[in-house]
């Protein structure tokens, strides 16, 4: 061998093996992303409650609600779990960047630990579908039938801590008296969202089930209860362009936060009273 070769054998080797060694370095700085990613996902899991199954009357058994909200008819629920908060932007915000969908706008309220706003009824399902990819678990957008189950947390009263309404459970707007105000008083510090869990929880655990922010629910539109499933199930006959949306929000007057009221919307839409709660079956 002469010395040129020689001389361009050992570049070769010191070039190789600092190739291998840079591979190896971008492997394993992969990988600690990877598990870094991986255990973020873990501390944004929602906590999940276990609900119970079981039968109970829908709809405004008080007369204080909406045409909509009748008939009252009894409900057999089966046994589910739902996540104790409003999904935060934290967790949407992770979601979204893991799959390259744009940021839901805040309105410069603040992200982190307050619930996600602007997000559509298909932001809501597909949200559901990558944490059960993710995870191997079974999440969906609460029923209907589902959804006022748990937020009267057993009782036929309009809230679910009683007849009547309080700041000290629920982010609303202004008192109904005046139709006007900021909606702030008392433990209520918040004209527009609250960050999730300021408030006492229903006796059933479930933060912010009255108020903050409207929750999506899986059903077609309906505007009556005439022909409702009594199994619990997902209605999904009717208005399919547009769903219900749940418990009210920072911006409303406290006959929309009962736990019967009804609201709806095109299921594309995504205004800023509009947020999630995540349902998985068990
Ligand atoms: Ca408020
Ligand atoms: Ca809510
Ligand atoms: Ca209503």
């Amino acid at each position: 061998m002469n010395s040129f070769t020689s001389t361009f054998m050992s570049i070769w080797r010191t070039a190789s093996s600092l190739m291998i060694v840079a591979l190896l370095l971008t492997a394993v700085s992969a990988c600690s992303q990877s598990d870094a990613r991986q255990e973020r996902l873990q501390e944004l899991m929602p906590a999940m409650v276990h609900i119970e199954g079981g039968t109970f009357s829908m709809g405004d058994m008080v007369e204080e609600g909406d045409a909509n909200e009748l008939p009252v008819h009894e409900v057999s629920v089966q046994t589910f779990a739902i996540a104790s908060h409003e999904v935060t932007f934290d967790l949407y915000d992770f979601f979204a960047e893991s799959t390259g969908r744009d940021l839901p706008g805040d309105e410069g309220w603040g992200r982190e630990t307050r619930p996600v706003t602007n997000v559509s009824w298909h932001d809501g399902n597909a949200l559901a579908a990558w944490l059960s990819e993710r995870t191997g678990r079974s999440f969906r957008l609460p029923t209907e039938a589902e959804w006022e189950y748990m937020g009267r947390a057993g009782t036929d009263a309009p809230y679910p801590w009683g007849s009547n309404i309080s700041r000290e459970y629920a982010n609303y707007g202004p008192n109904d008296c005046c139709g006007k105000g900021t909606g702030i008083f008392g433990r209520d510090e918040w004209e527009y969202t609250a960050p999730v869990g300021s408030f006492e929880p229903s006796p059933w655990g479930l933060y912010d089930t009255a108020g903050n922010v409207w929750e999506w629910v899986s059903d077609c539109w309906n505007d009556s209860y005439e022909g409702a499933p009594t199994n619990g199930n997902s209605w999904d006959e009717g208005d399919c362009a547009r769903s219900p949306l749940r418990g009210g929000s920072w911006t409303h007057y406290s006959r929309n936060i009962r736990a019967a009221n009804r609201n709806d919307n095109d299921r594309t839409s995504a205004g800023n009273g509009y947020g999630i709660r995540l349902a998985e079956d068990i």
